[in-house]
């Protein structure tokens, strides 16, 4: 853990004075005061007071504003602007990091899947953590879906109508629009995932005009939330499922508007048309078509009107 972290932990829970958090922490006093700095710097409001450092206020959205009071232990790295976050977190999983979130407010250069780009105009929760679980890379897509249902749980606690399509975009229920695409990226042998990457793209406290069309925003729908507890939200909960494959899909099922509809899926071996009827590890989707039961893999999927 990082000190600025565990100096957050201890301070989480009330006044801690500097030679108490030193002792705790096992670091110098100085060590301790350099660190009060850096987050008095990032925008803590922090009081020296009889008994120790008390924290008054946090700040909006930046990295130790994330950690601060986050139940489970990522480092987040924070950008401003960044061309992909995405891309930062291959270099971190490429130098050895593990339990490390790249955040960023806005993306100049964001990626979807087969290089399409990913809009990311200022305002949004842009966001790619980077494992190294202890996985088959057959295993990976689970990440994935875990990172869906994650996302739409914390989507749907300040009311956004948002549902999961196959296998990881998330739209509005309503009206199909999107609100969120995950591109997970991975490096491994044969039988052991070395690192995965999970990038996750929100669009939050942004303007619609500002975004494709067919998209919406959260701000949209329900007005500004808090990014950074919705960024929290996010982590914890992919973190309570990324290890149990059943409640993953037990939570897709739950978060899914995919299965019962009609859908069109693109292959790569070609097109799959039929009603959408589970989902099943490590991420096929199951489809009753004309000639019969088939299971897709991966695929561009698009729910068609009941014919
Ligand atoms: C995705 O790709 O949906 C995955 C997007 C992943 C973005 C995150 S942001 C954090 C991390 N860092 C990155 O650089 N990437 C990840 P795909 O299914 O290929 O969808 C891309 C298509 O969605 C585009 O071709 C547009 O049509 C549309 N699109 C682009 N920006 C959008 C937005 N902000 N909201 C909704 N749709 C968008």
């Amino acid at each position: 853990m990082t000190s600025r972290k565990a100096i957050l932990d201890a301070l989480a829970s009330g006044p801690v004075s500097g030679p108490a958090l030193a002792e705790e922490l096992g670091v110098s006093r100085t060590a301790v005061w350099k660190q009060v700095e850096v987050l008095r710097e990032s925008g803590f409001d922090i009081e020296t007071t009889e008994s120790g450092y008390r924290i008054v206020s946090v700040p909006d959205f930046c990295g130790p504003a994330v950690e601060y009071g986050l139940d489970t232990p990522y480092r987040v790295e924070y950008h401003d602007a960044i061309a992909s976050t995405n891309a930062r977190a291959r270099e971190l999983a490429k130098a050895g990091e593990d339990r490390v979130v790249v955040l960023a407010d806005e993306q100049t250069a964001g990626r979807g899947r087969l290089d399409r780009a990913w809009n990311a105009p200022s305002g949004g929760v842009y966001l790619s953590f980077v494992l190294r679980p202890e996985l088959a890379p057959m295993q990976a897509p689970l990440l994935t879906l875990a990172a869906a249902v994650a996302t739409t749980r914390a989507l749907r606690e300040p009311g956004v109508d948002a549902g999961i399509k196959w296998p990881n975009d998330i739209l509005l229920e309503s009206t199909g629009e999107k609100l969120v695409g995950i591109l997970t990226e991975m490096e491994g042998e044969a039988d052991r995932v070395s690192w995965v990457v999970c990038g996750i793209g929100v669009n939050a406290n942004v303007d619609s005009e500002d975004l494709p069309e067919g998209a919406t925003s959260v701000r949209e729908q329900v007005g500004d939330i808090d990014r950074r507890a919705f960024t929290q939200r996010v982590l914890e909960g992919f973190d309570s499922l990324r290890t149990n494959p059943d409640a993953i899909l037990d939570g897709w099922r739950e978060g899914a508007i995919t299965l019962g509809q009609r859908v069109r899926v693109e292959t790569a071996q070609g097109e799959v048309v039929g009603e959408a009827l589970d989902i099943e590890s490590p991420g096929r989707l199951v489809i009753e078509t004309d000639d019969g039961t088939v299971r897709v893999h991966a695929g561009d999927c698009e729910h068609l009107r009941p014919v």
